[in-house]
């Protein structure tokens, strides 16, 4: 399925901030129906995988109630939780406006579900991906402050031109991060989580790299955007990622990353230290 919700200035019905209405009740019963079919695979596919603040999450959010989660109703948890709220996007939106709204404690969640022909696997982050994967780990106050902070750090980066840098940091973090919990390694990240074959593989494959949080060996590492990653992120708690973004100063590791060649997520590097924890 071709990446097609990606726009370079917001189509009819979107705000400037690139908002718009969820309009739950356009959605027919076949979305509610396919909602439901990916929430019952994947809730009890990660379960024995997931991180215990990400499963709370779930709880907190009562998505086990039928269909597409209506965000009035969503919004409600969520505020009361963290101060976050869900905002519907028609898709990818530019970094500047993403970084936004984080910062202002909104997380953008597209608005289209995958087509029944990609229930396995969208290509491109559609409601499913945002609403299942993102917003339980919202519930959790340092993930929640760490966003607010990375959205921040963001708008700063946007204005630096070093995007693509910290997009890393939000790749091995938000979207493919591993965490320990009670000693045992576990996923909170939302690619990984809305993806049951990915979350397997990061937890339990042999050829996997799984190294200690490293915010500059990650702002300068590429990643796969149609295959598995081969290297994950351990952190050791929420509270260590969030004083870590908190007492970062992105703008050296830009400085120092400028001119050096992006690392290859493929190979070790000689300052990498191995968690050998399992799950
Ligand atoms: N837009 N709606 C949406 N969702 C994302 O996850 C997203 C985005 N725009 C940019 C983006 N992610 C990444 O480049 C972030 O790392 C900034
Ligand atoms: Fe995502």
């Amino acid at each position: 399925m071709a990446i097609l919700h990606v726009y370079d200035r917001p189509p009819p019905g979107v705000a400037a901030d690139w908002t718009m209405p969820q309009n739950w009740k356009a959605f027919s019963a076949d979305e509610h129906q396919r909602w439901d079919l990916l929430y019952a695979r994947h809730a009890e596919g990660v379960a024995p995988y997931a991180s215990q603040a990400f499963l709370k999450g779930l709880d907190v959010l009562k998505f086990d109630s039928q269909g597409i989660p209506d965000f009035d109703i969503l919004n409600a948890q969520l505020r009361t939780a963290t101060g976050w709220e869900v905002v519907a996007v028609p898709g990818l939106i530019p970094d500047e406006a993403f970084f936004r709204h984080l910062s202002e404690r909104r997380f953008p969640a597209a608005n289209f579900l995958r087509p029944p022909e990609a229930m396995e696997y969208s290509e491109e982050p559609d409601m499913f991906h945002d609403i299942f994967g993102h917003l339980p780990m919202l519930t959790n106050p340092d993930f929640a402050e760490f966003l607010v902070k990375y959205g921040y750090a963001g708008l700063r980066a946007s204005k630096a031109g070093a995007s693509d840098m910290l997009a890393r940091l939000y790749l091995y973090t938000v979207e493919f991060g591993l965490v320990i919990e009670n000693g045992h390694l576990r996923g909170y990240g939302a690619g990984l989580l809305s993806s049951l074959s990915e979350t397997v593989h990061a937890l339990t494959g042999s050829d996997v790299r799984r190294i200690y949080i490293d915010l500059p060996r990650m702002m300068a590492t590429q990643y796969h955007f149609d295959r598995f990653q081969q290297v994950y992120f351990v952190v050791e708690s929420f509270e260590q990622l969030l004083n870590l973004t908190e007492e970062t100063d992105f703008a050296s590791i830009y400085k120092r990353l400028e001119n050096q060649p992006a690392l290859n997520p493929d190979a070790d590097h000689p300052d990498d230290v191995r968690c050998e924890i399992t799950c």
